[in-house]
């Protein structure tokens, strides 16, 4: 099972994986603020790629909720990995929609400012954090679409969804989505 879309020069591609396989230019870590890893991706990620990547997470001063930062990628096949810190989800609190689609749209902004053309996502905040991804979904999606319709710079924007269940609801999503975005074609 997996989907491939494009919004005019950009493929949009959602599929279950590994994101610390992905060979993308850059691939993004659900960070916390200390950026000193911890669980889930992020854990995943730094053993993936290595102990010199904390040695460079250490010198970035932390991350703000809501932004990114980027560093290299080390033993990944990615040449980059941008860490964004995603809201801890709070029933009831707009802020963190705001939050979460900020994490992804600054995340696209680091990685312009980088020249990457493609770049692998998790679900960020849906794990430790606890955002409900029927909630997360539709943010995180409507974020890069709208981004990469404005943006002629990325060529591949790539979900990389861990497990069938968390698959099954990007795709889902999307398909809502392409009625809203007249721009948004399947292939
Ligand atoms: N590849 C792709 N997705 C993965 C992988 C992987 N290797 N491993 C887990 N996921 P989480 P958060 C999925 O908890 O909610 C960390 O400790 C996972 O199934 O990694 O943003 C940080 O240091 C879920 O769908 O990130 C922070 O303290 C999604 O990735 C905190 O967790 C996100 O789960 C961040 O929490």
């Amino acid at each position: 099972m997996k989907t491939n879309a494009r919004i005019n020069q950009t493929i949009i591609e959602l599929i279950q994986g590994d994101i610390t396989q992905q060979d993308t230019d850059a691939i993004v870590n659900a960070a916390n603020s200390s950026l000193l890893g911890g669980g889930g991706v992020d854990g995943a990620i730094h053993r993936a790629a290595g102990p010199e990547l904390l040695a460079e997470t250490r010198t970035l001063g932390g991350c703000l909720t809501g932004d990114a930062k980027i560093s290299k990628g080390y033993r990944l096949k990615a040449q980059y990995v941008i860490h964004a810190v995603g809201p801890v989800y709070s029933r009831g609190d707009s802020s963190v929609a705001e939050l979460l689609k900020s994490a992804y749209r600054r995340s696209l902004e680091v990685g312009i400012e980088n020249r990457i053309q493609s770049i692998a996502f998790p679900s960020i905040s849906t794990g430790a954090y606890g955002y409900p991804l029927e909630e997360a979904a539709p943010i995180a999606l409507r974020t890069i679409c709208d981004f990469v319709q404005s943006n002629a710079q990325l060529k591949q924007v790539r979900f990389v969804l861990f497990d069938e269940q968390t698959l099954k609801i990007f795709i889902n999503t999307l398909a809502v989505l392409s009625k809203q975005h007249g721009d948004l074609r399947y292939e």
